[in-house]
C-alpha cells in the first residue's frame, strides 16, 4: 500500500493497521508513544473523542486534533515505579514464603510416608500377635474340650449329692409302701367279700350278737368309706431325674451382668482358688468357655480391632499421597490451614480442603465444603459447594480467588448473586517469578 495512505484518516486495511494514528478504523489500535513512561495502545475509536485516556496514553496524544490533553507521563511513571516497587517487594516476600511452604509440604509428605511405614511395622507385629493368639485359642479350646470329656457330670456340690442319696432312700421306701398298700388293698377286698357273704347268708333267727355286731360294724365302715382315688402326679423318681439335669455353673450367672474384663478376672481368681484346693472345682457347661479361652479371645479381638484400625489408617494415608496438592504439592503444607477476616458485618473464613463460613449477626452460615481448586490467569480459584440453604433461596456456595501476596489474607467479599459468595484474597502460593513481564499496557476492559 502507498505510504501516503497511512494515517490519512481513511481506513484501507481490513485489520485497520493503516490508521494507527487516527480514529478512522474502529478495530485499529492507536499507538501512544508515552515518552518517559511505557508505550500504550488505545482502541482507535477512542482517539479524538474529547476524553483524555491517561490510563493508556499518559502523553495525551490520543486527543491530538484538539490538543486537549497535556502529558502526565512524568507523574504517571513515578506512580508506576512506586507501585512496581511495592509489587516487587510483595512478590519477593511472597516467593520467600512460597519456598518455605514447598519445604514444609515436602516435610509433610515425608512425615506421611514415615507414618505409613511405622503403621506397616505395627501392622505386621499385630498380625504376628494375631497368629500367636489364634494358635493359643485353638490350644485352649482343645484343653477345654478335653476337660469336658474327662469330667462328665462330676463335681456336683455336696448338699445336692446328699439330697440325692436321701431321695433315693425315699424312692425305695415309697416302693415298699406302695407294695404294702396294694397287699392291704387285696386283703381288704378279700375281707369285704367274706363279710358281704356273711351279711347275705347269716340266719337272723339265731340271735348271735357277735355275728350281728360284726355286720353292723362292717356296714358302718362301708358307710364311712372314702372312695376318693388319690392320683399321683409326682414321684421321687421324677425328682431324681430333675436333679440329674442340674449343672453347677447355673450358680455362676451373676457373672453375666459384670463387665467382661471383670468376669474374666473373677474366673481367673476362681481357677486359682480351685488349683490351691480352697474352692471345689465345678463342672463346665457345654457352651461355656474357660477363663483362659475368654482372655485369649479378648486379646485376639483387641488385636483384630487394632489391625482393622491400622489398615484403614494406612489406606487413608496412601490415598493422601496420591491426592492433588498442586505444583510441588505446595497445598499439602496448607491442608489444615484456615484463613479468616472480618469484612463489613461478617467474619468470613475458608479452610483449604475444609469448609468456608460466614459468621455474624448471631448466625453461623456454612458457605460450602472444599470441592476443587485450579489456577487461571495467574490466580488460584477454590470452589466451595453445598453450603447451608438460604432462606427462600439457593444452596450457599463460595468462590475464593487468590492473587500473589506475601501472606494469606481475605481482602474483599461480595455476594453478586444471592448466597453466592466471592472471596478475594492473597496467597504466596500464587506468586510466580515473572521474567516474562509484559512491557506494554493494554486496556483491561478489552
Ligand atoms: C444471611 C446472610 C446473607 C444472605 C442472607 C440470605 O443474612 O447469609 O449473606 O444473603 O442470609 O437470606
Amino acid at each position: 500500500m502507498d505510504f501516503a495512505k497511512v494515517n490519512d484518516d481513511y481506513c484501507d486495511c481490513p485489520d485497520g493497521s493503516d490508521e494507527p494514528g487516527t480514529g478512522a478504523c474502529s478495530q485499529a489500535l492507536f499507538y501512544c508513544e508515552n515518552k518517559g513512561h511505557i508505550p500504550g495502545y488505545l482502541p482507535a475509536n477512542r482517539v479524538n473523542d474529547g476524553n483524555c485516556d491517561y490510563n493508556i496514553c499518559c502523553d495525551g496524544s490520543d486527543e491530538w486534533k484538539l490538543n486537549l490533553c497535556p502529558s502526565k507521563c512524568q507523574e504517571v511513571h513515578a506512580e508506576y515505579l512506586k507501585a512496581k516497587e511495592i509489587e516487587e517487594r510483595q512478590l519477593a516476600e511472597g516467593l520467600k514464603v512460597k519456598k518455605q511452604l514447598i519445604d514444609q509440604a515436602k516435610q509433610a509428605r515425608v512425615q506421611v510416608e514415615k507414618e505409613i511405614s511405622d503403621k506397616q511395622t505395627q501392622l505386621s507385629e499385630k498380625r504376628q500377635a494375631q497368629g500367636i493368639y489364634e494358635a493359643q485359642l485353638k490350644e485352649a479350646l482343645k484343653e477345654d474340650e478335653e476337660q469336658r470329656k474327662n469330667n462328665p457330670g462330676a463335681l456336683i456340690p455336696e448338699p445336692i449329692t446328699e439330697a440325692k442319696k436321701l431321695l433315693l432312700q425315699v424312692h425305695k421306701e415309697e416302693e415298699i409302701l406302695l407294695n404294702r398298700i396294694s397287699e392291704l388293698e387285696s386283703q381288704c377286698g378279700h375281707l369285704n367279700k367274706v363279710l358281704e357273704a356273711l351279711k347275705e347268708n347269716y340266719n337272723p333267727n339265731f340271735n348271735d350278737p357277735a355275728v350281728k355286731g360284726a355286720i353292723r360294724e362292717w356296714e358302718e365302715i362301708q358307710g364311712n368309706r372314702d372312695n376318693k382315688v388319690v392320683e399321683r402326679t409326682a414321684s421321687a423318681q421324677q425328682v431324681l431325674q430333675k436333679l440329674d439335669e442340674y449343672e453347677p455353673e447355673s450358680s455362676n450367672e451373676y457373672n453375666s451382668w459384670l463387665p467382661e474384663v471383670v468376669s474374666v478376672k473373677l474366673e481367673e481368681l476362681r481357677d486359682w482358688l480351685v488349683s490351691q484346693g480352697i474352692l471345689a472345682a465345678r463342672k463346665r457347661r457345654a457352651n461355656q468357655e474357660s477363663s483362659q479361652v475368654k482372655s485369649i479371645r479378648l486379646a485376639l479381638e483387641a488385636v483384630e480391632r487394632d489391625i482393622n484400625d491400622l489398615s484403614n489408617s494406612i489406606t487413608g494415608l496412601q490415598e493422601d499421597l496420591t491426592k492433588d496438592y498442586g505444583e510441588n504439592e505446595i497445598l499439602r503444607a496448607l491442608k489444615n490451614e484456615c484463613i479468616k477476616n472480618k469484612i463489613a458485618e461478617y467474619d468470613y473464613e475458608f479452610c483449604f480442603y475444609g469448609k468456608a463460613s460466614q459468621n455474624g449477626k448471631g448466625h453461623h452460615s456454612n458457605l460450602g465444603t472444599f470441592d476443587r481448586f485450579f489456577f487461571e490467569d495467574g490466580k488460584m480459584v477454590i470452589n466451595y459447594e453445598n453450603g447451608a440453604r438460604c432462606w427462600n433461596g439457593p444452596i450457599r456456595r463460595a468462590v475464593v480467588e487468590l492473587t500473589c501476596g506475601p501472606s494469606h489474607e481475605i481482602i474483599t467479599v461480595s455476594e453478586p448473586e444471592k448466597c453466592e459468595y466471592h472471596i478475594k484474597g492473597l496467597s504466596p502460593v500464587v506468586c510466580k517469578d515473572k521474567s516474562e513481564d509484559s512491557s506494554t499496557i493494554v486496556d483491561s476492559d478489552q
